[in-house]
């Protein structure tokens, strides 16, 4: 396998509305970013991904970008975003950045400038089609509810939008849109972006003939993923978007993809495929209710490791994927990972480690070094999320009564990863001195960044250690390369696998059951590379207390 600039690189995503903020004013910005770069630096970041900083309407947080070439006012301005980008290079780290081009915000001019004349270049732009007498084209349900198919006033035509009204899809298959997206990218590229994080890019294939599905909920709609997954051709597109773009920049890319087809993972990830890499959401999928957050099944642990351990050996046949706990979609993964008993340092730490060494490019999510949790949420009043709040509707609509609504928007929403950065046991948890634009998390006394940075056993201290066990000149080649395999499947509690390159081999084990257990090593230990419990000695069989993740070198 060609070896590549990021194999071996640490990520960190951070969500810039709420990750620090430097004026006051209440939401995260550049100069915030800026002045955590060092506490990043020492995490042990290389890579930073930044959630859109675009030019934005913010129905969807800036995933609506109005103006690709811009800065949004809240965030900084483009001389702000040159100075992140230079001080991160001294400190050998690399910017990505979101790429949304699914579609844009309707405030963009391509947008403004279709709606103005619907005969014009510009509608060409978008899907605009003539709807079925007087309904729209097709039955699809947008991923935040309702038609997918909005009105173009004074017409008899409509406008295609897989996600929020005011965000119209691009279309893809007009050359013109392309080359239009192409020249920002390769503008961005030339400033000195080392890539991006690619939203929703599955999408951007549609089935021109539109189809009506069979309706699959209460509102007589199907879901609008339903077209995507019965159409053929996103290879083609994405083929053309590498080679026109990131080819040419030996960028790093990571797509967010859902949907993947059976068998079509090498075309994405392998030696040429389309991306460095994607995200792995399988274990993330298993929450996925048949009709939203409301009939989301349980998690149990057992088919969460089968489904990490099915994942792993798969993805190991053709390339590297990204592995997250958490990101800006979802709640946070101490919160739905871990049973209660669980969700404590030791259990975070646990967690941390499983998700940190296994094959893949690790993505940590911001606040997940610290252990951040789900808040608390008293009403629906306090989320801003538009996901959020369709959910909640959907909820009521299945004949959830308010009260149940609301514990299933707790539990699921992507408010959780939402709330500001827990930086001190300050007022607003030393994360603005203003007003923050979404509530602070209440347990930010408990849980927070100054606290943990003095306590040596804390959870940032140990991700430190995690990332630099990691990255260590002694075992980097074993935890970048060395392939994935598991271990102890047959417990009911433990969730172990080595990582063996030839040369070391390495066991991560966690026990993520209440009782203590005690194992056959098939291999004898060398030495103790980590451990959340303090332990520097192993005799001849593994002894694992409830919550305890060690990571061992064997002979
Ligand atoms: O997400 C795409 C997506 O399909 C999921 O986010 C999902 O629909 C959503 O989480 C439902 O709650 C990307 C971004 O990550 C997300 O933040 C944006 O809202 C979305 O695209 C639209 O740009
Ligand atoms: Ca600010």
């Amino acid at each position: 396998m060609e070896k590549k600039w990021w194999h071996d690189k640490v990520a960190y995503q951070i969500y810039p509305k709420s990750f620090c903020d430097g004026n006051g004013d209440g939401i995260g910005d550049l100069q915030g970013i800026i002045s955590r770069l060092d506490y990043l630096k020492e995490l042990g970041v290389d890579i930073v991904w930044l959630s859109p900083i675009y030019k934005s309407p913010f129905v969807d947080q800036g995933y609506d970008i109005a103006d690709y070439y811009a800065i949004a006012e809240e965030f900084g301005t483009m001389e702000e975003f040159d100075e992140l980008l230079a001080e991160a290079k001294k400190r050998d780290m690399y910017i990505i950045m979101d790429l949304v081009i699914n579609h844009c915000s309707d405030q963009h001019e391509w947008f403004q400038k279709a709606l103005a004349n619907p005969k014009s270049e510009y509608a060409d732009y978008f899907y605009f089609r003539e709807g079925k007498n007087g309904n729209p084209p097709s039955n699809y349900r947008s991923y935040f509810g309702g038609s997918c198919w909005e009105p173009v006033p004074r017409t008899d035509l409509f406008y295609f939008h897989m996600f929020a009204k005011e965000q119209p899809d691009l279309n893809w298959e007009n050359p013109k849109v392309r080359q239009e997206l192409y020249n920002m990218i390769n503008w961005w590229l030339d400033k000195g972006l080392a890539g991006f994080r690619i939203d929703a890019i599955i999408n951007i294939k549609k089935n021109l003939a539109f189809p009506d599905f069979e309706p699959d909920g209460a509102d007589g709609l199907a879901g609008c993923w339903k077209m995507v997954d019965s159409v053929d051709g996103v290879g083609e597109l994405l083929e053309d978007l590498k080679k026109n773009t990131f080819q040419k920049y030996d960028a790093f890319t990571v797509g967010e993809v859902f949907n993947m087809k059976e068998g079509e993972r090498s075309e994405f990830i392998g030696e040429d495929g389309h991306f460095s890499t994607i995200f792995d959401f399988s274990a993330h999928c298993l929450s996925d209710g048949a009709h939203g957050w409301y009939d989301a099944p349980p998690l149990d642990f057992k088919t969460w490791r089968e489904t990490v351990t099915n994942s792993q050996l798969e993805v190991q046949k053709c390339g590297f994927e990204a592995n997250i706990i958490e990101n800006h979609d979802e709640p946070r993964g101490v919160s739905r990972f871990l049973p209660e008993y669980a969700q404590n340092p030791a259990g975070t730490k646990m967690l941390g480690t499983i998700s940190l060494l296994l094959r893949g490019i690790p993505f940590i999510y911001q606040g997940q070094e610290i252990g951040m949790q789900n808040a608390v949420w008293n009403s629906i009043e306090e989320f801003d999320d538009i996901s959020t709040k369709d959910q909640y509707h959907t909820a009521r609509e299945a004949g959830l009564t308010d009260e149940e609504a609301l514990e299933v928007c707790s539990r699921m929403s992507r408010d959780n990863a939402r709330t500001p950065m827990q930086w001190s046991s300050e007022k607003n948890a030393g994360f603005t001195s203003g007003t923050p634009w979404l509530k602070v998390n209440a347990n930010y006394q408990a849980i927070n960044v100054k606290q943990q940075e003095k306590a040596p056993d804390s959870v940032l201290n140990y991700y430190r250690r995690l990332v630099a066990v990691r990255k260590s000149p002694e075992y980097k080649n074993v935890f970048t390369y060395g392939t994935f395999e598991p271990e102890y499947e047959e417990t009911d509690t433990v969730m172990a696998f080595y990582r063996h390159d030839g040369e070391k081999r390495m066991l991560v084990a966690a026990n993520f059951g209440r009782e203590a257990v005690e194992l056959e090593l098939p291999y004898p230990v060398k030495n103790i590379i980590l451990s959340n419990m303090g332990r520097i000695h192993m005799e001849d069989t593994l002894k694992l207390d409830s919550l305890e993740v060690i990571v061992l070198e064997c002979r």
